[in-house]
């Protein structure tokens, strides 16, 4: 039962057909399954495949922004839910997080800030193709210890290093740690740009902050 609506939910987003995705995510939801369950088993293997398909040439744009639209709308409805699973009083310190310049995906970037926030940590989300000047100024603003960058694009995986540089000409290097993560971006990658760390999904950012928060 539970794995026919998850494959129901991932077969609405390959579709596109959000009032199906927001359905079955509640029915799915009431029944007792849970939310990040219901993200990573069901929403984001869905995303995988519209991706798999647009590179084959089988799917082209709108059906990527259909899909995106159906998953985000599925989000609006479990992010409180996981946020009311997640509560902890003490703040595990302040996070800044974009996805970097000439970037506009924003999904998987927002996940991570909403499980960062749900886990204690004092998120300030500044959005899709945000500039470098921009997280400098926000790193300043707020004494964030931990900067996390989102790309999803092989073409701007490279701003990564370079706000990494920029953080180190600007003399606020030692004050962050920097955590990379988006469907290019690799271990590797993290270490050849200097990177504090890679995460692989929500679960394993909010691992790797916590542990770079520690450190
Ligand atoms: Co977009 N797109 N797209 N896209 N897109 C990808 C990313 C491709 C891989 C599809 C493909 O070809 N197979 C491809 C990139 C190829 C490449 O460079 N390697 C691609 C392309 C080419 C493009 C355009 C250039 C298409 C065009 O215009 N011709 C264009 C780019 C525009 C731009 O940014 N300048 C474009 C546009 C779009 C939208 C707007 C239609 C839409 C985004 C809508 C939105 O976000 N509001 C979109 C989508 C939805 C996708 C796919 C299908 C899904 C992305 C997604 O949301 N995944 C994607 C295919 C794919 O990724 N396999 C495709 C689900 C989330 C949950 O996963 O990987 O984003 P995630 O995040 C994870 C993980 O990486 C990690 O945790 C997250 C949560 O688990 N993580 C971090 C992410 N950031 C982190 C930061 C940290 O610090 C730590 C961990």
């Amino acid at each position: 039962m539970a794995i026919d609506l998850l494959s129901q939910i991932t077969a609405s987003i390959v579709d596109g057909d959000s009032d199906l995705t927001v359905a079955s995510a509640k029915q799915a939801l009431d029944s007792g399954i849970e939310p990040m369950i219901i993200i990573e088993n069901a929403l984001v293997p869905g995303m995988r495949v519209v991706g798999e398909k647009f590179s084959c040439g089988e799917y082209f744009l709108p059906n990527l922004i259909m899909a995106a639209n159906s998953m985000k709308l599925a989000m609006q409805l479990l992010e409180p839910e996981l946020r009311a699973r997640q509560q902890t009083v003490k703040s595990r310190g302040t996070v800044v997080i974009g996805t970097v310049h000439g970037d506009i995906h924003e999904i998987g970037k927002s996940l991570v800030a909403t499980m960062l926030s749900a886990n204690g940590f004092d998120v300030h989300d500044l959005g899709v193709d945000v500039p470098i000047d921009k997280i400098l100024s926000a790193v300043k603003e707020t004494g964030a210890s931990l900067v996390g960058l989102s790309s999803l694009l092989t073409t701007t995986m490279i701003m990564q290093k370079k706000v990494i540089e920029a953080l180190a000409g600007a003399g606020l290097r030692s004050q962050v740690k920097v955590m990379v993560g988006g469907a290019p971006v690799s271990r590797k990658w993290a270490a050849e740009i200097g990177a504090d760390g890679y995460a692989e999904d929500a679960i394993g950012a909010v691992d790797l902050a916590l542990r770079l928060a520690a450190s």
